[in-house]
């Protein structure tokens, strides 16, 4: 498909991609897509006052009632997944079966948010004193801010938004620069979804547009209780206090440096498929890129040449033709970062295989080989996170060292180990083991499902999104005692009569 014919699917009209300033391009042949209205400063008052009166309506909702919006939503969303799936690729270059993925994964949080809205489930708790009952109610919060990153352009919004909406808050969105288009039209999607709803109230879910003053309106603003920040650590340091500072909850999902341990038992072919994909998969640009590969000295020279082999099959080049399994990289500047932290990894004693740029039978974005880095060492390079496909390879001997390895770094997102050996397996999974939020056993760092609450430690943030009881990150609770007997005792036993 052509990208006018993408974009025109996908319901984009020439207003929306003629009427602004904001040069969206397609990192798959650097060709413009769109210029994109900004949002101006001055609108973001109104707009963080519009969200606060939907959600003197919207909380009131019941919660049943609110998980039917988001039913709809998931129902669009299953209408529309082709072309919001060839958007995806479009604007930020994932190849076609990763686009509809990532459409599918805004479809299972939406069934998930559904069940959830008749299970927010508070406690009964036990009181000390005769004739007293004890209760938590989880009650709905106010507006919630999503600020999300280019590589999930839309799946992020959507962990947020389902969640926020059965919880009874309304959102208030600003995506990535680089992708308000698959923005715009999962909005397009998202107005369907009310108007099927029909009594939604007014700024319920909101899309702004904008660069850093954009995102500081609602980082700053009191009347935004939870902002959800999806980016760089960099980015995560700057919003976190600011939110923090105003008593705001953060939700922090930011760098990741994933690892891989591959033990003398692990499962070979496994775990180089595993590694392929996690390494390579979306260009390397997923936060849960497998981006370390600890490995036993035993083994390493046997899967380094696996890899290598592996490594020159891959098909590099269009992300919509049938087969490419590497499309390009977001943009040059990103290509640029790749190419300088190979030549600093060599600077450090490491052996670079691969890492080149491609230009030969692929359109004109920035295409790269994947890299696999042989290091001497865990050196500063390495311990920093890099949006590009480089695998660094390190060798380990004795288990616990593995273990240490692959903690010694500043982020803590995602881990797993590939063995056979249940006492290394349980290991890895104890207190004494991976630090991350997420540790697999016999499965790569990335690709995550919906159910499982989603974000990591250190550096990483904090904070979790998605599913498990992530939802009590968008509610606040509230304790309450009921005292049905006709006597004022006092809890611990204090006497204080008058
Ligand atoms: C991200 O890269 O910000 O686990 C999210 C995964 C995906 C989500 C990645 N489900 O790889």
């Amino acid at each position: 498909m052509t990208h006018t014919a993408t974009l025109a699917a996908a319901g984009l009209t020439q207003a929306d991609l003629t009427q602004g300033t904001l040069i969206v391009r397609s990192p798959i042949d650097g060709a413009e897509l769109a210029r994109v209205h900004e949002t101006p400063a001055s609108e973001m008052p109104g707009i963080i006052a519009r969200a606060k009166s939907a959600f003197t309506q919207w909380r009131t909702v019941p919660a049943p009632r609110r998980g039917e919006l988001v039913r709809l939503l998931g129902e669009e969303l299953r209408a529309a997944k082709a072309e919001l799936g060839a958007l995806v690729t479009q604007e930020v270059g994932k190849i076609t079966s990763e686009g509809l993925g990532e459409v599918q994964e805004m479809i299972d949080i939406c069934d998930f948010a559904v069940g959830l809205s008749r299970q927010l489930y508070g406690l009964t708790i036990a009181s000390e004193r005769p004739g007293h009952r004890m209760a938590e109610t989880w009650h709905p919060i106010g507006p919630v801010g999503v600020i999300s990153a280019f590589n999930f352009p839309v799946a992020v919004w959507s962990w947020n938004t389902a969640l926020a909406l059965v919880c009874g808050n309304p959102v208030i969105w600003k995506p990535s620069e680089k992708t308000p288009l698959t923005a715009i039209a999962t909005m397009r999607i998202m107005d369907r979804a009310l108007a099927r709803f029909g009594d939604a109230p007014d700024g319920l879910c909101q899309l702004v547009i904008g660069g850093p003053d954009i995102g500081a309106a609602l980082v700053d603003s009191p009347d935004v209780p939870v902002l959800s920040a999806t980016g760089s650590t960099r980015m995560g340091g700057i919003v976190g206090p600011k939110v923090a500072a105003r008593w705001g909850r953060p939700i922090l999902e930011l760098g990741g440096n994933n690892a891989m341990i591959v033990a003398p038992s692990a499962d070979l072919d496994m775990a180089v498929r595993a590694i392929v994909f996690g390494a390579v998969g979306t260009a390397g640009q997923r936060c849960t890129s497998l981006r370390r590969l600890i490995v036993h000295r035993s083994i390493r020279d046997d899967l380094v040449a696996r890899l290598t082999k592996a490594y020159a099959s891959l098909s590099i080049g269009d992300p919509r033709a049938e087969g490419t399994l590497i499309g390009p990289l977001v943009d040059r500047a990103a290509r640029d970062r790749m190419l300088a932290q190979l030549d600093r990894a060599r600077a450090e004693g490491g052996t670079v295989h691969g890492g080149q740029p491609v230009t030969d039978g692929v359109p004109a974005g920035a295409y790269v080989t994947p890299a696999l880095v042989e290091m001497p060492a865990q050196t500063a390079t390495v311990r920093e996170e890099t949006f590009a496909p480089i695998l660094y390879v390190l060798t380990y001997d004795a288990f616990d060292d593995a273990i240490a390895l692959q903690n010694d770094v500043p982020q803590g997102l995602s881990s797993c180990i590939f063995t056979l050996n249940l006492r290394e397996a349980e290991t890895f999974l104890s207190a004494a083991g991976s630090d991350c939020g997420i540790a697999n056993v016999n499965i790569g760092p990335s690709g995550a499902e919906i159910g499982g609450a989603f974000g990591g430690e250190k550096e990483t943030g904090g904070g979790r999104e998605s599913g498990s009881d992530a939802w009590k990150g968008y509610m606040r609770r509230q304790t309450s005692t009921v005292n049905y007997s006709a006597s004022l005792p006092l809890a611990q036993g204090v006497r204080f009569d008058l």
